[in-house]
């Protein structure tokens, strides 16, 4: 096992990650940039060191800083949390070339899945289903009409580097086709550095449903069940829950043995999620794969019991899963609220001090969040201040437990998303899980 992990992020994910190798008994660096010297990553962890100044460029996102923190501190490991170096190939590659165990997936993995066209090719091989569209990189108007007339309008233009939303275009007649191709190449290759493009057929009403799945050096990967997050705004999500409110026990099984069998197809051995369309008829299809630990990961360990991050220090140290599938069950039902420093209505950032904090509590409710009384929330990050994530046995007893929490929840001297919440927890539609990725877009909260 690691004698010292470096923790490569901020805030509720880099406490997480501290947690989590506290009750492991791996000591911990912290790494933080000048503004952070007050963060609470800083003082929980063992040790820390400053990697540069206040903007991301220059301290998380520093590769050259951070090695040099964790020779500097005798780590064994860096964990990268999410964000930030999370899925650079790159800063995996020079880890493990400084003998430091990067937490997560290798490279190859990496580049594999994070290419959104070769992610296509590599599960289509491993039976996994796709929308009808390319398995190429498209380049002319003419080539792109004739495979769009194919596939039947409308459909939707990727850029293959993107992901989570950046660099999509849908098309809905042939007339528009040639523009939306160039305007994709273009915004593709400024955006990501990589012009290629892939064409889809377009999923009107999606829900988004992804599976969690973990696996180890020793060929072995299982999957923890699904998540829904559906509900998002601007690819931004904003609740998640586990178990989905419309997924039968037969399609849970198809889509975790797809997974599966994606992530054993690149011989993936860490934790990672496999993002998929659910049509309105029940087809499912393959989106992405994620190749690092997510945001929502705790509504998957509130159902299953399985602590994701512990297990992915593991596997990364080449310990075997201690789980096999069958030890797998979904229990109850799990809801996150991600709590944003952001206006409730627009949605803008609003950062600045906390003057009063309290957090809710009770069976069933965790806080995740580096948060604390008279903390200044800095404009320079992500404005996700923290996670709220309920458990229940039923997912209307989470609702109710969700609404009472959030009612419980005290941060004053910034706006949060807390009143959004509030509001989405009684209305109607979201309590008959009536709903998909277009929900906030045709319902104003
Ligand atoms: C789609 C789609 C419909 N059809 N692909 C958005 C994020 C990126 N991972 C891909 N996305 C989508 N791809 C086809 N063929 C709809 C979306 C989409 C979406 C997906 C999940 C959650 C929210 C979304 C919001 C808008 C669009």
């Amino acid at each position: 096992m690691f004698h010292k992990i470096l923790i490569a992020n901020r805030g509720e994910i880099a406490l997480r990650i501290i947690r989590a190798c506290k009750e492991m008994g791996i000591k911990t660096v912290a790494v933080h940039s000048d503004a952070d010297q007050d963060a609470l990553h800083v003082s929980v962890a063992d040790e820390s060191i400053c990697i540069g100044p206040t903007a991301s460029a220059d301290s998380y996102l520093n590769i050259k800083a951070i090695i040099s923190a964790a020779e500097i501190a005798d780590a064994d490991a860096i964990h990268p949390g999410y964000g930030f170096l999370s899925e650079n190939a790159e800063f995996a590659e020079i880890c493990e070339q400084c003998g430091i165990t990067f937490i997560g997936p290798t490279a190859e993995n990496m580049r594999r899945m994070g290419d959104k066209i070769s992610a296509r090719q590599t599960v289509t091989e491993a039976g996994v289903p796709i929308l009808p569209g390319t398995n190429e990189s498209i380049e002319t108007a003419e080539e792109a009409v004739r495979i769009a007339d194919e596939i039947g309008y409308p459909v939707i233009i990727k850029a293959s580097a993107g992901g989570g939303g950046r660099g999509m275009k849908i098309v809905h007649s042939p007339a528009s086709v040639g523009n939306a191709l160039a305007m994709a190449r273009t915004e593709a290759k400024a955006g990501f550095g990589k012009a290629d493009v892939y064409i889809e057929k377009f999923c009107e009403h999606p829900r988004h449903v992804e599976i969690q799945v973990i696996g180890d050096k020793h060929g072995n990967v299982i999957h923890l069940g699904e998540r829904d997050c559906s509900i998002q705004r601007r690819h931004q999500k904003l609740i998640e829950e586990s178990p989905c409110p419309v997924l039968t026990p037969e399609l849970r099984q198809r889509m975790g043995e797809c997974a599966v069998a994606a992530a054993k197809a690149v011989s993936y051995s860490s934790a990672g999620t496999v993002e998929y369309l659910l049509d309105t008829d029940g087809s499912f299809y393959f989106m992405e794969m994620n190749t690092r630990v997510q945001v929502e990961h705790p509504v998957t360990e509130m159902v299953t019991g399985v602590d994701i991050v512990k297990e992915q220090i593991n596997s990364a140290a080449g310990i075997p899963l201690r789980y096999k599938q069958e030890d797998i069950s979904i229990t109850g039902h799990s809801i996150e609220c991600r709590i944003n420093a952001e206006d409730p209505e627009k949605f803008t950032p609003f950062p600045g001090k906390i003057t009063a904090y309290h957090t809710p509590g009770g069976m069933g409710v965790r806080v995740e969040s580096a948060m604390y009384d008279q903390y200044t929330v800095l404009p320079h990050y992500d404005s996700m201040i923290g996670k709220l994530i309920v458990h229940a046995d039923t997912r209307e007893e989470a609702i109710k437990k969700m609404s009472c929490a959030l009612g419980e929840y005290i941060i004053e001297g910034i706006k949060t998303t807390i009143p959004f919440h509030q509001k989405m927890m009684t209305n109607k539609d979201f309590m008959d899980g009536n709903f998909d990725t277009n929900f906030l877009e045709r319902v104003k909260i």
